[in-house]
């Protein structure tokens, strides 16, 4: 039985890949798929999502856009990492279906009441607004989701501050309540996902697959790959968010440990930290869970393939290339 999940993101050259990976993998089931500011501005993110889901040839799925800013901060998007567009490099489509005339929020309450409780994973990719709101606008689908697997935070690694990674510390009240809320949760964070390099032996196997979707993940990963080195100084980039899609596929591919976490809120130098406590074994019936070890070679074998099960789509007037 496939995996049913909702995928709240904001892309974001990774965040597109999460889509295509989630897509294209048969032990998924997409049931949704949501927007969230992050990245970029709501509008942005949204858009790119419809496009990506135009190019992939992803019909069926509901898209819906979420909250357009965090619940009490000011916006900070990543431009720097993800462009103008938040999705800068390849080309892309008009989208050829728009989203839902519906909240994100509501979109994700109704999909989780719609389903058997226990069968819902909540996949995040960007900042934890939607999910906060989700939780408080409805308090029984902290009871009906089967867990959140969520890319963002770190055991001791940052990245928009030292200490603090970007999906935290754009919304860390909400990332608060998302790690309180009493569901379970598995943080796939910055050390689990630096180890998700888009390797040239990588990149060449993504190439080999010649579609219009893995020629458009090259593409991706091209801009991706610059930003990442004039930026951060990594020689490949780390492909973030497929990571949490993976965990759901796959446990063994993308291995995670129970550890108590919390999230700082006021700190001086900390605000956006996940507290991750790593002093001797769990204690029994914790509810959050860090990932650690990744399968390089697993975890790239899973984006290629679903890459190949995606194949060539029709192309829509307006794509010139
Ligand atoms: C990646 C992101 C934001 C900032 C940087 N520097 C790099 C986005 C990715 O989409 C991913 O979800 C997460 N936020 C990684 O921090
Ligand atoms: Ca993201």
């Amino acid at each position: 039985m496939a995996e049913k999940i909702i995928l709240d993101c904001d892309p974001g050259h990774d965040d597109a890949i999460a889509l295509l990976l989630a897509h294209g993998d048969p032990a998924i089931e997409l049931l949704a798929v949501t927007t969230v500011v992050g990245n970029q501005t709501l509008p942005k993110v949204t858009r790119n999502a419809l496009s990506v889901a135009t190019m992939a040839g992803i019909t069926g799925v509901p898209f819906a856009a979420g909250a357009d800013r965090p619940l009490l901060r000011e916006i900070e998007v990543a431009a720097d990492i993800h462009g103008e567009t938040g999705l800068d490099g390849p080309a892309l489509p008009e989208p050829a279906f728009g989203a839902v005339d519906r909240h994100a929020v509501d979109l994700i309450v109704d999909t989780v009441l719609a389903h058997e409780p226990g069968t819902v994973t909540l996949v995040p990719t960007g900042g934890l607004t939607n999910i906060a709101l989700a939780a408080r606008r409805e308090p029984r689908i902290v009871e009906r989701v089967k867990r959140v697997v969520l890319m963002g935070g770190g055991v001791a690694v940052g990245n928009r501050t030292p200490v603090a990674e970007f999906n935290i510390a754009i919304d860390p009240e909400a990332a608060e309540i998302v790690f309180s809320a009493g569901w379970e949760v598995v943080m796939v964070g910055l050390d689990l996902t630096h180890q998700a390099l888009a390797t040239p032996d990588v990149r060449d196997a993504i190439r080999a697959v010649g579609t219009g979707p893995a020629r458009f993940v090259d593409e991706l990963l091209d801009f991706f790959a610059d930003t990442y080195r004039d930026v951060q100084g990594f020689d490949a980039p780390p492909v973030h968010d497929p990571c949490a899609v993976a965990h759901v596929i796959d446990p063994r591919v993308v291995r995670a440990v129970p550890m108590p976490i919390v999230v700082e809120t006021a700190g001086r130098y900390t605000t956006g930290m996940t507290v991750a406590d790593r002093r001797g074994p769990a204690p029994a019936g914790c509810r959050t869970h860090a990932a650690t070890e990744l399968d390089h070679a697993r975890f790239w074998d899973l984006v290629v393939g679903a890459l190949r099960t995606i194949g060539e789509p029709a192309r829509t007037a307006g794509d010139a290339a």
